[in-house]
């Protein structure tokens, strides 16, 4: 592989160049298991490399504080226009650069400083975002929080109302990074209804699979809903926030000129793309996909022995709780990604360890699907995770080394979308 495919940067900067060519190097022949990374298409990279990077837009189409949108306007419109018809909603806002500042303009929307907020814990599997201590939305806000069972690993419904009800939050957010079961959004609805709170629904994780019809949709339960594009959705780093048209305006305004200045136009026009994309019969099936291969990367997991949070999964992603093991997350992290398997390590509910040296390790299949990889290619993933884990144990690096290979080998028969060669 070189760095051809980019003439222009190889001439300019074959530094730089050469990182881009190592890392297209490097995703093609790893396993890439983190279940917030994906590979976009030819075409979501080409229309977010565009010249449309040149434009300042602030504003919102037809309604611009500067000249010459003619074609701006026209790929923002149809980036929204995209979203509402295949979410179902009657506004999309396009414009959040990525989900923290998605989030944060929820807050600008309908909180003020000091007001409770609610969301899950981050070491439960929430986001930073949702009120958690060490974010702007944990420290401006006072947050409070809700986990999961410790006996099923599953949302305690029951105390989610009861918090609900003892501190009748001004937002709650439901969603969340680490969360392998169906979220759900009518119960959250409930709750925030008799609370008096707005519900927002965070799929960032699964905005892919609701779009293709493998999670239910929180459309017709919740205030707001928030998105990142790039993790199941598969399209340029950037978010979404929909809602109803009652909280268009608020939602609109939070964004720009609230919080932001001129949207970044290249990546809504990747989002257009991706969002089109999205909407074909072929991303149905890739999200019933993702599922399927997910489902059957955790059966093959507990016949190894592995201990998941929740016992399992219904989505794209597997908590792997090594706390049973004699590697703790961390250790196993680096081992596996020195064996061709990127993953990262996680917390795991009531983690008896530190955030940054945790007991879990989190991996999930909407990249590997991209990739073409089934479910009969499941236990195989399976076999050298465990083998990995097992020989981070004993520090053997060679064993490490032999996977790595194998690893190379099958991900060469599995050309990745958007890259050169695999
Ligand atoms: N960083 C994202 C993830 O990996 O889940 C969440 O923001």
């Amino acid at each position: 592989m070189s760095a051809s495919r980019h003439p222009a940067l190889l001439s300019t900067d074959p530094e730089l160049a050469s990182f881009v060519a190592a890392e297209e190097v490097l995703q093609a022949q790893t396993l890439r298991l983190i279940p917030s990374e994906n590979y976009v298409s030819a075409a979501v990279l080409e229309a977010s490399g565009t010249v449309l990077q040149n434009k300042y837009s602030e504003g919102y189409p037809g309604r611009r504080y500067y000249e010459g949108q003619q074609n701006i306007d026209r790929v923002e419109a149809l980036a929204i226009e995209r979203a509402k018809g295949l979410f179902g909603v009657d506004h999309a806002n396009v414009q959040p650069y990525s989900g923290s500042p998605a989030n944060l303009a929820v807050y600008l929307a309908f909180a003020k400083p000091g007001d409770t907020v609610m969301g899950m814990a981050l070491p439960m599997g929430g986001h930073l975002t949702h009120g958690w201590g060490v974010s702007a939305t944990g420290s401006w806000f006072r947050g409070v929080q809700y986990g999961v069972r410790a006996d099923t690993g599953l949302i305690d419904y029951d105390a989610v109302r009861d918090l609900a009800l003892a501190e009748r939050p001004k937002l709650i957010f439901c969603g969340g990074t680490a969360l392998p079961r169906t979220i759900d959004f009518a119960a959250f609805a409930e709750i925030a209804r008799e609370a008096g709170s707005i519900l927002v629904a965070d799929v960032a994780h699964i905005a892919g699979l609701i779009a293709g019809g493998a999670h239910p949709s929180p459309v017709d339960h919740v205030d707001v809903v928030s998105t990142t594009t790039h993790k199941t959705l598969r399209g340029p780093r950037g978010a979404m926030l929909m809602c109803r048209e009652e909280h268009a305006k608020a939602i609109d305004k939070a964004v720009f000129p609230g919080l932001q200045g001129g949207p970044h136009n290249q990546t809504t026009a990747g989002i257009a793309v991706a969002l089109h994309e999205a909407a074909q019969p072929s991303f149905t099936a890739y999200a019933h996909q993702v599922v399927a291969n997910a489902k059957a990367l955790a059966a093959a997991l507990l016949q190894k022995g592995f201990d998941l949070v929740s016992g399992g999964t219904d989505n794209h992603l597997i908590l792997i709780d090594l706390t049973g093991k004699d590697v703790p997350g961390k250790i196993a992290a680096k081992a596996l990604d020195r064996a061709g398997i990127v993953v990262n390590y996680n917390t795991v509910p009531f983690d008896p360890r530190k955030p940054f040296d945790p007991s879990g390790v989190r991996i999930g299949t909407p990249s590997l699907t991209s990739r073409g990889l089934s479910t009969e290619h499941m236990p195989l993933v399976a076999d050298w995770i465990s083998r990995a884990v097992d020989a981070a144990a004993k520090g053997d690096e060679q064993a490490l080394a032999a996977i790595r290979a194998e690893v190379t080998d099958l991900m060469a028969a599995f050309p990745a979308p958007g890259l050169p060669l695999s």
